[in-house]
């Protein structure tokens, strides 16, 4: 499909899991040849939850790196911070105006973060949907590739796209969210009815894309499985196994049945050793990659700053359009 365009975003909020890994950076990487890509550091969602200003900016040029170190190809794509496109928080002004109160405060995310934050429900922790609105809108995106937890989000962005062309005329792309089959939801490894999240206390929950060998093999070896000894791929029943399972394909490449054929019969010892080092394997030249890019700071700074200028052109136009619509005075 020649001309689409597809946009996503991370939080460089806390050390990636194999989960943002496998529900989304991994997604990005298939699209890069076919559709133009925007993918962002989200920073300015980032501070709806306390951060650490020199942590932040770290994270943001890991993130970064990251990005870039599992394959995404930054003369493909346009690759930049957030906040340095100042026509996100402009645009999220404007369709502030067409969202409702209600719609925010039943976000499934903001209730989430609301009770896990309860000393700092800000303005902004709100207003995050519509923020993410800005982001996909002002590229005109088709697709948004996400995790599961995010579709919520991608359906207000459709809400808001249709509200606001049916008031102001078509202006607009309504984009789709783009969810894989299988990894769209990795588990908890410790309580795997549950989300694997970046910001989990226990820190046996998460495999981080920065653990060494030792400590993955370690965190699989006590993922939470169940009484049996089955190794089949049934995520009602044995969640554990079944996530277990699904992480396996996802760094292996391999399908569901051949995952399921080749531990078929064998014991859960060894089922998770296999899954460790499949992982571990995998990650261990994308860490070396990583730090590498990052010590080549000018590279670095190279790439952001002319992934902040193009992605500047494109947001630039489509505001101008949105300024037009509602009626904002703009020169002559
Ligand atoms: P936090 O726990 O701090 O809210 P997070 O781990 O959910 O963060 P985000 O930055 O919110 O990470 O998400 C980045 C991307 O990774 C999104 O597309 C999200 O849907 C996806 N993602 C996050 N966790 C998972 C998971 N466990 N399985 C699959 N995809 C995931
Ligand atoms: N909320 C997203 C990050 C994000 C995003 C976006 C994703 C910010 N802006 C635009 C897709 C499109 C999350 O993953 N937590």
């Amino acid at each position: 499909m020649e001309g689409k365009t597809v946009y996503s975003a991370i939080q460089p909020s806390g050390n990636l899991t194999i989960g943002n890994y496998v529900g989304s950076i991994r997604n990005w990487l298939t699209m890069q040849d076919e559709y133009d890509c925007y993918y962002a550091m989200a920073n300015m969602h980032a501070i709806t939850v306390r951060q650490e200003p020199s942590e932040l900016r770290r994270r943001t040029l890991e993130l970064a790196a990251l990005y870039i170190a599992c394959g995404i190809d930054p003369e493909k794509c346009t690759l930049y911070v957030q906040s340095q496109v100042p026509q996100h928080a402009e645009l999220a002004w404007v369709l502030n105006t067409v969202t409702y109160v209600g719609e925010m405060e039943r976000m499934t995310q903001f209730k989430d973060k609301s009770q896990k934050h309860a000393d700092n429900i800000n303005m902004g922790l709100m207003d995050y949907p519509v923020l993410m609105a800005a982001d996909i809108l002002l590229y005109q995106a088709d697709f948004v590739p996400v995790g599961q937890d995010q579709t919520q989000h991608v359906e207000i962005t459709r809400d808001i796209a249709i509200r606001f062309n049916n008031r102001f005329g078509e202006t607009f792309t309504v984009p789709k969210a783009l969810i894989l089959k299988q990894g769209a939801k990795i588990a908890s490894l410790q309580e795997p009815t549950k989300k694997m999240s970046k910001s989990d206390e226990n820190p046996n929950a998460s495999v981080y894309l920065t653990d060494d060998k030792d400590t993955i093999l370690r965190k699989f070896k006590r993922a939470v499985t169940d009484s049996g000894n089955e190794i089949r791929f049934a995520p009602e029943e044995k969640a554990g196994v079944s996530n277990l399972l699904t992480i396996y394909a996802a760094f292996t490449g391999k399908t569901m049945e051949e995952a399921e054929r080749e531990f078929s019969g064998k014991g859960y010892g060894e089922f998770k050793l296999a899954v460790g080092e499949a992982v571990a394997d995998k990650l261990a030249p994308v860490q070396a990659e990583q730090a590498r890019i990052l010590k080549d700071k000018a590279y670095l700074s190279g790439v952001l700053s002319s992934g902040a200028e193009r992605a500047f052109k494109t947001a630039r136009k489509t505001l101008s359009k949105v300024y037009r619509k509602v009626g904002f005075y703009q020169g002559e």
